[in-house]
Formats: structure tokens, sequence, C-alpha cells
């Protein structure tokens, strides 16, 4: 097939048939697992899950500290905070048994870590001294999704829930930390070549519990936007309720302030949404399992030279930490290609005799035309190191010329209708900031306002004609 991006109708369900058919082809998960809404990672998904888990470790790693904490929470801890209950009551998973024995008291499936870990913090915060704290874990949580599952998208289990919770003396410290956790996300999405919006979510779609929350958004092939990632501003919600205090240093006990954020599978969802193509997936080198495959070109003249400077190759690139793979399996080498392509490698070198004769060996970009090169043996870590950075620079350019060319500004509702129909996409508009004006907008042609993106003073509300307080997106979302 060939997948168009961002254009809608028939294409849609072609994406969502691409989508289910790669994820498939391509050994990512195995979707048979006969629970709704939870897979199993295969060998090729669980390599692109763990590298670019690394990659965030690595960053969180700067000033955060890794932790872990149980699965299960006690219900009287849970039902503590009300409005936070309120969002995931209907969502959680109960342990109601050990063996046989019906328990004292039921004990959920963390849905998400507040209730958790904030218990915990009370017992940990004690002066202005141990402030600020800032922990992550990257674990499993269980939600009991009502809205139609979708791999990755919206799973029931989401396998690789990437969590930070943070604990500050004062407000402007936990707007800081908010800050830089939207920092944080933006340059990891960026190693990743993944294009968002950052917007503050309206009011009646914020975390249950939060000051506010702001939000990251993809944009898929199919014209949808994906939320991949939110950063709450918790204030003294949680504090209050878990009595997380602390002494300053004039000796009072105040409450702290915090936040929480966190990304889910949807990162790896969307490595694959945004970058691939009618060949399959196409994956930057800092998450593919193989960077670079080598493919000898085999007749039955010159075979074994041909294999002994494919493995000589190999394992320089190797030893310099490229992550390489040979493929000498007996098969064509069009089936191998058609496998590789598939598969999202970045690079491909073919080596065939004449090549070898001539000294050349050519060089194929998963989404590029083949080059023929000089071989140097002393030059081709280098050479290929140099290939793997454009790769990644060219995959992010195309990510971000495609989301913004599907950001439109409009200036009426009945353009942001039409172009919501005809186009997908996010629409960019005006808006006043009131709750019915939102909710009016939404349900007028079954859309999400995905929240405000800056603060402006000229120009009106598109639907109450009211002088406006924001440039808002909104977008049909997963
Ligand atoms: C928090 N507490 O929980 P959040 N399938 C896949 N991804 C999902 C699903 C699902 N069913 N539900 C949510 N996500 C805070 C922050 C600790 C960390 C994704 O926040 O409820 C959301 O899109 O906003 C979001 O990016 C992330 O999980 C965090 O979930």
């Amino acid at each position: 097939m060939t997948l168009k991006l961002h254009t809608i109708g028939e294409e849609m369900s072609k994406f969502s048939e691409w989508f289910h058919n790669i994820l498939e082809e391509a050994e990512i998960i195995d979707t048979r697992y006969p629970i709704k809404g939870m897979h199993v990672w295969l060998p090729q998904g669980f390599q692109i899950r763990k590298n670019t888990l690394n990659i965030l470790k690595s960053i969180l790693d700067e000033d955060h500290e890794e932790v872990l904490f149980p699965l299960l929470i006690p219900e009287d801890e849970l039902a503590k905070e009300a409005i936070h209950v309120k969002g995931f009551e209907e969502e959680v998973y109960w342990v109601t048994h050990g063996g046989l024995t019906p328990l004292g008291k039921k004990l959920a499936l963390r849905p998400t870590s507040e209730t958790a870990m904030y218990p915990m913090f009370a017992l940990w915060v004690r002066s202005h001294q141990d402030l600020p704290m800032r922990f992550y874990q990257a674990v499993n949580t269980f939600r009991y999704e009502t809205k139609h599952t979708r791999p990755l998208i919206r799973v029931r289990e989401i396998t690789t829930f990437k969590e930070a919770h943070t604990v500050h003396a004062t407000s402007p410290e936990a707007e800081e930390q908010v800050e830089r956790a939207i920092e944080i996300y933006s340059s990891f999405f960026d190693q990743l070549g993944i294009p968002y919006v950052v917007t503050r979510r309206p009011e009646w779609d914020k975390f249950p519990g939060a000051d506010y929350t702001m939000a990251f958004d993809t944009l898929l092939p199919d014209g949808k936007t994906l939320q991949i990632g939110t950063v709450h501003n918790l204030g003294q919600t949680f504090a209050r309720t878990f009595q997380i205090t602390y002494e300053t240093e004039e000796g009072q006990h105040e409450y702290v302030y915090q936040s929480c954020y966190g990304l889910s599978d949807r990162i790896s969802a969307s490595l694959i949404g945004v970058h691939g193509d009618e060949s399959g997936l196409s994956l930057p080198p800092e998450v593919a399992p193989f960077q670079v495959v080598v493919v000898p070109i085999i007749f039955k003249k010159g075979a074994e030279e041909v294999l002994e400077f494919c493995e000589d190759l190999k394992n320089r690139l190797k030893s310099a930490g490229i992550r390489v793979h040979l493929d000498d399996r007996d098969l064509r080498a069009g089936k191998k290609f058609y496998e590789w392509e598939m598969r999202g490698v970045p690079l491909r070198i073919e080596i065939g005799p004449r090549d070898l004769k001539e000294g050349k060996i050519v060089f194929k970009r998963r989404n590029g035309a083949k080059e023929f090169l000089e071989y140097q043996e002393n030059a081709v870590v280098e050479k290929v190191k140099g290939e793997l950075k454009l790769i990644t620079l060219n995959l992010k350019a195309q990510a971000w010329k495609n989301l913004q060319d599907n950001i439109r500004e409009v200036s009426t509702i009945d353009e942001a209708k039409a172009t919501i129909e005809t186009k997908g996409g996010i629409v960019s508009f005006c808006w006043c900031g009131d709750e019915d004006c939102g909710k009016d907008l939404e349900e007028l042609f079954h859309v999400d306002i995905l929240g405000a993106q800056e603060e402006v003073l000229d120009g009106i509300c598109i639907k109450c004609g009211q002088p406006i307080k924001y440039r808002a997106l909104l977008a049909r979302t997963y």
C-alpha cells in the first residue's frame, strides 16, 4: 500500500491497517495475547523499547534518582485524594483475594503512582534541606480503558510507563520544574526525531488533582493527534492530602509543592507512525536494533572473498560501538533488502565481487538512493557514523515539515470545520478561554481542544466573538 501522509478519509483506515500490519510484520509486538489491551513485546520491539528507554534514562539520570515502588496500592491510600480518585475510578483493576482468602483491604493495580509514592514521601521529607527531591521509575501501570483499545496507543497494561515525581519547597520552584520537564521531554523527542506541539490542556482535560497540565501531542499520518507526554503542576493538592510537610529554616512546618510527568508506550507508537512509510518502519539510528546491515551479494565465483570482507567490515563497525548485522543467509539479496527495509534499518551496505575488485562498497540509506563509495579501511567507521547522523537529521527534518505543513490557522468556525473535515491535522484558532465556548466547539465538529499555545491580546474568539486570551489548537485525537 502507499501511505500518504496527513490525508484523510480512505487513508485513515489505511493507516490503522498499516500500523497493525507493521507491528506484526516487523515483529514489534504480538497482539494475540488473550486479554484485551495487553500485548507481548517481541525481540525487535523490545530492542526499540530498550534503546528508547535508555535515552530517556540517561537524560533523567542527570538530576533525578531512579526508584521502584510496589505495583499494589491499598484501597484507603488510593481513596484519599478525592479528585484524583474520581478521575481513575472507572479505570482501576482490583486485587480482592490472596489465594482463596478475601483480602481485608482491596489492593489496586497502580493506574499511576501518586497514591503509592506520596505516603512514603510524607515519611521522607523532613526539612528544607531535603528539597528538592526528584524521582522517577519505569514500570507497568494498569488502566481499564473503556474507550476502544489500540496496540501501543491505548492499552490496558501500559508496559513502559516512565513517571517522574518531584517535591519542592516553593510554588515558583515547582513551576520551574514544569518548565524543566518540558525541556527534558523536548530534548528526548528531538533525539527520536518526533515532532510535537506543546499546549496547556483546558481545565476539563487536566490530570485529576493537578493545578494545570502541559501536554505534548504529535500528529499521526491519518491526520489525528496523539498525546505523547504530559507534565503536571500538582501545586499542594497531594501535599495536603498526604500530609507532606517540611520544616523551614525558621522552624515552621509548610506543605510542599509537587510536579509529576510521564510518558507511555505511545513513544513507540509515534516512532513507528511518524517515520514509517509504504516500505515499513523507518527508524532513527538512535533506537534501531540494527543501525547497519551488511548484505553480501554472492555469486558462486568470489563468494568466499566477499564474505571474508563483509565479516571484517562487520567486526570493524561492531568494535566502534555500531549496532551492525551481517546477513549471510542463503537467500536472494532482493528478499533481504525488502526485509531490512521493512524493519526500518537506517543504513544498508551491499558488497559484491565486482565492487570488491573496484575497491568500492554500496551505501543505501533507508530513505535514500544508492551511493557508491571508495572503500578506505581506516575511514569507513567515521563515514558510517557520519551517515547515521545525517539519517537522523533527515528523518527529523522530514517529520517536522509534515507537522508544520499540517497546522493551519483559521479565523472562523466554518473554516475550522472545513479544515478538519477535508484536511485533518491541527487547527490553530483564537479562543476566549471560556469553557462553554471550548466545549461547544468540541461538540460541533467532533474534535478536542488540545489547549492554549500562547497568550495573545488581539483578535476575537471564533465561537463567541469576544476579545481573546489565547491562540489555541484543536484536532481530532486518539
Ligand atoms: C500521569 N502521573 O499519570 P497521564 N495507553 C497508552 N498511553 C497512555 C494511556 C493508555 N491507556 N493512558 C495514558 N497514557 C501522571 C504523570 C505520573 C506521571 C499516556 O499522567 O495520565 C498519556 O498520553 O497524563 C500520557 O502521555 C502518559 O501516559 C502519562 O499519563
